[in-house]
Order: C-alpha cells, then structure tokens, then sequence
C-alpha cells in the first residue's frame, strides 16, 4: 500500500485532553495522532493525520483523499450530526471510509444519534476513546488492502 490513510478529525477536536476527561479521554490529539502512526507503522502503513475547527476545509480534505489516499478515517465530531455537504463529499470517494468517535454518540443526547456520515462510511468505531481511532487506522488498513490487493 504506496498511499497513506489519512485521519481527519473535526471541530473542537484540538481541545482533546483539555476538557470533558470525563467523556472524551485525557489524551492530546497529538498522543492519538501518535497512537495512529504507530499503528499504522506495525502495519507497514503511513498516517496523514489532520485536524480543523472549518466545515469547506474538511470537505476540501476529503476530496483531497479522493485521489491520495487509500482510506479515510474520520472523526467528523459535530459536523457528522449537522453536514449534508461532508456527506456528499464522503459520497464521491471509492476509498474505504472509517467513521470514528471517541465516545459513543447512540448512549448520549438524542441529536446524536444522527449521524449523517454514517450513511457514506464503510464501518462505524465508536466508544473506546483514543484507542477508536487505533482500531479504526487498523480497520481502514484491512479494508484498504482487500480493495487494492
Ligand atoms: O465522540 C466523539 O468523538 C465525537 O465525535 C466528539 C464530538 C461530538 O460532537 C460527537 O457527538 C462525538 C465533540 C468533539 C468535541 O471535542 C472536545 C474535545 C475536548 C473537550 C471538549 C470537546
């Protein structure tokens, strides 16, 4: 596999660690983004790892997947209850698509229990905190290596 898996995450993100330990955990996004890397790494796979708090930024990163990299997995946050236009960037990529949480959206507020991402992803990976995004990296590795052989 020549192309990496990128791992994009949305708004508030780059907060992880910060506040909520509770809900989502007491590690950085930079020790997830670590934590992905040196999955991937055991793999033999590489990571693109991204965050932006920008709607038109994560959709120009998705169709940017489109033609570089072998998977997508993404923690859409807010964006994946609210976006139509993530969605309809998700519908155009032939790649596998991982969605990721770190907590469990469907054991929370009701207005998270839709998730329009779902309807593009490949597999879902939710509720293990900063070890989702590891689980989703390996995920979209299998996947990835099924659909290019
Ligand atoms: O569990 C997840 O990964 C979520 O995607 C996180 C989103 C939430 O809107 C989704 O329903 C589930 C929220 C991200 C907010 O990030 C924070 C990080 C640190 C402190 C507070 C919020």
């Amino acid at each position: 596999m020549t192309k990496p898996i990128y791992v994009l995450s949305g708004p508030n993100l780059n907060l992880l660690g910060v506040r909520e330990p509770e809900i989502y955990g007491r590690e950085t996004l930079d020790d997830v983004h670590a934590r992905c890397a040196a999955r991937a790494a055991t793999l033999g796979a590489s990571v693109v790892c991204r965050q932006t708090n920008h709607e038109g930024v994560l959709i120009d990163w998705v169709q940017e997947a489109r033609t570089e990299a072998s998977a997508l997995v993404l923690n859409p946050a807010a964006f994946g209850h609210t976006s139509v236009a993530l969605l309809d960037a998700l519908k155009m990529l032939s790649i596998p698509i991982v969605e990721c949480h770190l907590s469990n959206p469907a054991a929370r507020e009701s207005f998270r229990r839709t998730t329009y991402v779902s309807l593009a992803a490949t597999g879902v990976i939710s509720g293990f905190g900063a070890r989702s995004y590891e689980l989703a990296v390996e995920a979209a590795y299998g996947l990835a290596s099924k659909s290019k052989p």
